[in-house]
């Protein structure tokens, strides 16, 4: 009778096991590592909370639905045709996995030659894209993330899109690989710079982990 009960039990955990079921990876530095720019509180709020929950509301949308055999990236290409509660999401897992590497406590990183020359090519400056991508943040009515992407044809450009959308999804008007997002929700600022968005906006560029997104740069022109 043993058998049979251990037999049934491991069948249960097989099929528990067998599907994508999505988790929050540990933060690379401490909730009060970037204190003066980004609050402890906030950080761990928004950790722990807020992005916690997407993971665990993902899995809940997608359990039973083929979507749980699919990739993150195949489930936001096809946002389109699936429910509002994988659309927030997924979106939700991947753009707030994205945003913890964009931070660090390391000072002066700095984007890496390749990186930077794309920059000069599409903007001037460094200071002029941080501007635009700041002032895409600014300008979002509401929620939402301010980007900046390498498009299909290889160019950097910067957008914004609401809620927990991102440029991977098939809803989205400029499509392209995102290798910098700023979460502009009232949660990622509210407590140390309440309705001050532009604060938050122009402080955040202090703990910008250039060398994550130089990676990402890289990472996205090797696939053209
Ligand atoms: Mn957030």
């Amino acid at each position: 009778m043993k058998f049979y009960k251990i037999a049934a039990l491991s069948a249960v955990f097989a099929t528990q096991f067998a599907f994508a079921q999505y988790t929050q990876t540990p933060l690379a530095y401490a909730y009060n590592a970037l204190e003066g720019n980004i609050d402890a509180k906030t950080m761990e709020i928004h950790y722990t909370k807020h992005a916690a929950g997407y993971a665990t509301n993902l899995n809940k949308a997608i359990a039973g639905t083929p979507q749980e055999k699919e990739t993150l990236l195949k489930i936001l290409s096809e946002v389109s045709t699936l429910s509002p509660a994988v659309r927030n999401n997924a979106g939700g897992h991947f753009n707030h996995e994205l945003f913890w590497t964009m931070l660090t406590p390391e000072k002066n990183t700095k984007p890496s030659p390749k990186l930077l020359k794309a920059i000069t090519e599409s903007f001037g400056t460094v200071d002029a894209l941080k501007e635009k991508i700041s002032k895409a943040g600014a300008d979002r009515f509401g929620s939402g993330w301010a980007w900046l992407s390498v498009g299909k044809d290889g160019k950097l450009f910067v957008s914004s899109t609401p809620n927990q959308d991102n440029p991977l999804m098939d809803v989205v008007e400029e499509k392209g690989t995102p290798i910098l997002g700023i979460d502009v929700w009232e949660h990622a600022y509210y407590l140390k710079y309440q309705n001050k968005r532009a604060d938050y906006l122009t402080a955040i560029w202090n703990v910008l982990n250039w060398k994550e997104v130089s990676k990402r740069y890289e990472n996205a022109i090797s696939k053209k």
